[in-house]
């Protein structure tokens, strides 16, 4: 069986069993001898942890990224002033202006209403330190067309507002300040500029398309693109968004706005959104002129060596600020998220969305400090880790250099754990922040190393298993 047959086989549906489930079917051992491992998966030779903010060379560009695994998304803007409400209805995000087909000139007023001074760059980006993330990605323009830079470009920004100060600056700063990489999110689409085409379907007898210049519209793009990289240093990501309108936005204009940004900077990264998707891209790489894949919402079922991708995902049930949104994801919820992207060799970014005086909704801000103190012990477990080399276990694995680190969330009510296929009979097997230093004791035997828990959790969120070896462990089929 090649390495993919054996990726998308049967013993799939085992590892993506609740935890609950499984422990209840009562079929462990059956389980764990189907499970199969991916053959040994050692380290590239430099796969050391580097200086978290210092973006290297166009050569290793993608390694602090690959390193940092956890990154923050903050949707801001316009939109947050009105909190999700509009004519009575309260279930709208950050795409309020489209959903709720608010003329443009009504949209225009919030300017006079955008006055964050309560957007505190330092503390998002301490927070943001403070829960382990390396980078934070914010959206500098939203599909609302709203710059929330003073550009040079257009009219639409916030030098027209109140507040008037550049929010980019602020964030670029403050995250230098805190060793966070500073990251743009910048949507291709725009329902402000009048040169983007297509209108919306609702507003084009408002606003027809009757001397609507795209070429015009992508030299506005390219202008602003350059402003975000020219002013305010080195920047981490492109992240771009809105590129699925394809009759407008083609695979070549996304090409060449790639070919734009890395020209301006040669080691910042692209995610794949630049680009529409072309036929046969897959999901997890997504339109191929970018540098990682942004599955949204979700943490794929596996990720896909040779493969970068990064889920967005957010901490209730949307990006931009919804005042009635109460559908918080819990701290044990985010931490399986998190811990679940990162056995796969993926990236997490997840969202916050500040209110619209700029603070944070205090509920993201508690699960920000609960993984702050989850990760403050474990991770070690989670930076410049790689993806599990098991298939079938009953608990997310990552994999450093001569090091093992098993999640364990539930207690499985057996202690004896087996590692099918691990060959290599670790120097200590230590649950990770505990007071007994002891090591658990572990046995080889035919199918793999069977090792013996705790009797009881060491951490009430998720406790991290650590089996330590004097070389990479090796793993073989069953
Ligand atoms: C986009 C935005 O429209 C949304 O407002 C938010 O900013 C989010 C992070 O990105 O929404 C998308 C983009 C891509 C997909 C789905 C929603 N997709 O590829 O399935």
């Amino acid at each position: 069986m090649n390495a993919l047959a054996r990726r998308y086989g049967a013993a799939y549906t085992c590892a993506t069993m609740k935890r609950r489930d499984f422990l209840r079917s009562g079929t462990h051992a059956a389980l764990v001898s189907m499970a199969a491992p991916r053959l040994s998966a050692a380290l590239p030779a430099g796969m050391l942890p580097s200086r978290w903010g210092a973006i290297g060379g166009a050569a290793d560009k993608m390694r602090w990224w690959r390193e940092a695994r956890f990154g923050m998304f903050v949707h801001f803007g316009l939109y947050s002033t009105l909190a999700g409400e509009w004519n009575g209805r309260t279930d709208y995000g950050e795409w309020i202006r489209n959903n709720a087909r608010i003329p443009i000139s009504q949209y225009d007023t919030l300017l006079d209403r955008f006055n964050p001074t309560a957007f505190d760059a330092d503390r998002l980006a301490s927070l943001a330190a403070g829960a382990g993330m390396k980078y934070l990605v914010i959206t500098t323009k939203h599909h609302d067309g709203f710059a929330l830079w003073p550009s040079r470009h257009g009219n639409f920004n916030v030098s027209r507002t109140p507040y008037r100060r550049d929010l980019m600056r602020a964030v670029a700063d403050a995250c230098r300040r805190h060793g966070v990489v500073p990251c743009w999110y910048h949507s291709i689409m725009d329902w402000h500029h009048p040169d983007y085409l297509p209108r919306r379907a609702w507003e084009q007898d408002a606003r027809p398309a009757a001397g609507a210049s795209f070429d015009r519209y992508v030299q506005f793009l390219h202008a602003q693109v350059e402003e975000l990289l020219t002013q305010y240093g080195d920047i981490g990501v492109m992240w771009f968004d809105g590129e699925w309108e394809g009759d407008s936005w083609t695979r070549e204009r996304g090409l060449a706005l790639a070919e734009h940004c890395r020209r301006l900077q040669p080691s910042v990264l692209l995610n794949s959104r630049v680009a529409p998707k072309a036929a046969g891209d897959s999901e997890l790489s997504g339109g191929k002129g970018g540098d990682f894949g942004t599955p949204e919402q979700k943490v794929p079922d596996r990720g896909l060596a040779g493969v970068d991708w990064e889920s967005c995902i957010t901490m209730n049930d949307n990006w931009g600020f919804n005042r009635a949104d109460h559908h918080w994801k819990s701290l044990p919820t985010l931490v399986e998220i998190l811990t679940n992207t990162a056995s796969k060799g993926g990236n997490l970014l997840l969202n916050v969305g500040p209110m619209g005086d700029g603070s944070l909704p205090p509920e993201s801000v508690e699960r920000l400090e609960g993984l702050g103190r989850w990760m403050k012990k474990y991770g070690e477990a989670i930076h410049a880790t790689q993806a599990s080399p098991f298939e079938g276990l009953p608990f997310r694995v990552t994999h450093s250099p001569r090091r093992l680190n098993c999640f364990v969330t539930e207690w499985p009510a057996e202690r004896e754990v087996l590692f099918p296929g691990l060959r290599s009979v670790p120097t200590t097997a230590r649950m990770l922040g505990a007071t007994n230093r002891e090591s658990l004791a572990t046995r080889a035997v035919d199918a793999g190393l069977v090792v013996t828990l705790p009797e009881e959790a060491t951490d009430p969120v998720c406790s991290v298993l650590a089996l330590d070896f004097s070389s990479d462990p090796r793993v073989t089929d069953g």
